[in-house]
């Protein structure tokens, strides 16, 4: 079954998505997620000039060899740019061949080892009160597992508290340039250990509680607040400390029993060696869309497993469906998964370019049995939303320093 064309979109159906389509001379084609939120047209331009020439005639079901031609065969390895786009190209592969084969791509997995998806929500608020009514909510929709972010009086727009509807996951193309966001350490850990006693006090102990530092302490930092946080029994705590020098988990690790994970913007095993092998996390949250695709997930999740490690995918809504897709697939599949972040799709607007095959219930995803990946992409649809320039914020400690956003 050769590749006869690629094709590569973007669009901005609520928020910017970059969508690939491997169509093969069987008249079967194949839909991968290539999104990296903010370097959307970094990713566009490896494909459309350094991927797509060398697959125009190459056999659709090689999917681990085209795998190591993309990644082992390009002298530039590695990256998030590099790695997003042969992702996508994987997904794609793997969505072909599940098609070609009548069967979803779990199957071709191994099949199942689970009958659903425990998904994490999100909760934030202005407040420790409006985060604690967004909680109830979300216990009384069926959630089992809930991660609090939560305005910290004093520093303005902080990660993941919705400020204005602004400076979270919301497209900023209001903004021709990052948006700059105040950090101060100090005032963020006298403030967080509230939150969770409050949500503690307020629901008992029974439902599940998340929380991301989004990289933001010094190893020693993040031990404090681990140490601080113990008696509230997080599900765990999410990127406490930046991971390029991996060993910065050791010393979080050794001072706090609080679950650690970490691993959203990784995108090769290499960048999870040695925090999996010595055992410093708990979690490995990359996901198929920035580890390279399906291919790579799956060596991930079994290497982990051979060191207590759980799969905990990053699943933010700057994932498209077809990511999320791809992710359900490995989650129904891997002995080894815990958890998967989800706050559901954007809407109507979204919906109406991609239709997919999850359903929340309970608090836990639903995949629906259809061949392949199980969505599908209307060009036509898509073709209104274009794409618009927007990025991430950036942060800065109140003398002017840049911090970690
Ligand atoms: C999460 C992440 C996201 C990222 C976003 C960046 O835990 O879901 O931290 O909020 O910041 O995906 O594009
Ligand atoms: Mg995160």
């Amino acid at each position: 079954m050769k590749i006869v064309d690629i094709k590569i979109y973007v669009n901005c159906p609520g928020r910017n998505f970059v969508t690939v389509k491997i169509e093969t001379d069987k008249g079967i084609y194949g839909l991968g997620d290539a999104t990296l939120n903010g370097r959307e047209m970094a990713v566009v331009a490896y494909l459309e000039e350094h991927i797509k020439p060398c697959l125009i005639g190459k056999d659709a079901h090689q999917i681990e060899d085209i795998w190591q031609y993309l990644y082992r065969g390009c002298y530039w390895r590695k990256g998030p740019v590099t790695m997003t786009a042969i992702a996508a190209i994987d997904m794609a592969l793997w969505d072909i061949k599940g098609k070609a084969a009548d069967l979803p791509v779990y199957q071709l997995l191994g099949g199942k080892s689970r009958e659903k998806i425990k998904v994490y929500g999100h909760a934030n608020g202005k407040n420790i009160e409006e985060t604690l009514d967004h909680l109830g909510r979300l216990i009384d929709e069926g959630y089992k597992a809930v991660r609090l972010q939560c305005a910290i009086p004093g520093l303005e727009g902080t990660y993941g508290t919705l400020a204005d509807k602004k400076d979270y996951y919301e497209l900023q193309s209001d903004r021709p340039l990052p948006p700059e966001q105040i950090w101060d350490t100090n005032t963020y850990l006298n403030f967080v250990p509230e939150l969770f006693k409050k949500a503690r006090e307020k629901y008992g102990m029974d439902v599940q509680l998340l929380h991301d530092v989004h990289s933001r302490l010094t190893p020693i930092e993040a031990a404090r607040l681990g140490k601080i946080l113990e008696p509230y029994n997080l599900f765990f705590l999410e990127d406490s400390v930046t991971a390029e020098n991996q060993s910065g988990y050791k010393y979080v690790r050794e001072h706090t029993t609080i679950p650690l994970a970490v691993g959203e913007i990784f995108n090769t095993i290499w960048d999870a060696k040695e925090l999996i092998e010595n055992q410093w996390i708990d979690y490995i949250r990359m996901a198929a869309t920035h580890a390279g695709g399906i291919t790579p997930m799956r060596r991930i999740a079994d290497f982990a497993s051979l060191y207590h490690i759980r799969m905990a995918p990053h699943g933010p809504p700057d994932i498209s469906p077809i990511g999320h897709a791809a992710n359900a697939h490995l989650n129904i599949w891997a002995p080894n998964f815990a958890i998967q972040e989800f706050i559901g799709f954007g809407g109507t607007t979204l919906n109406n370019v991609f239709k997919h095959p999850l359903t929340l219930e309970d608090g836990h995803l639903l995949l629906q049995d259809k061949p392949g990946l199980g969505v599908d992409f209307d060009e036509k649809a898509a073709e209104k939303y274009t794409y618009k320039r927007s990025y991430l914020p950036v942060s800065r400690l109140k003398d002017g320093t840049l911090w970690n956003w």
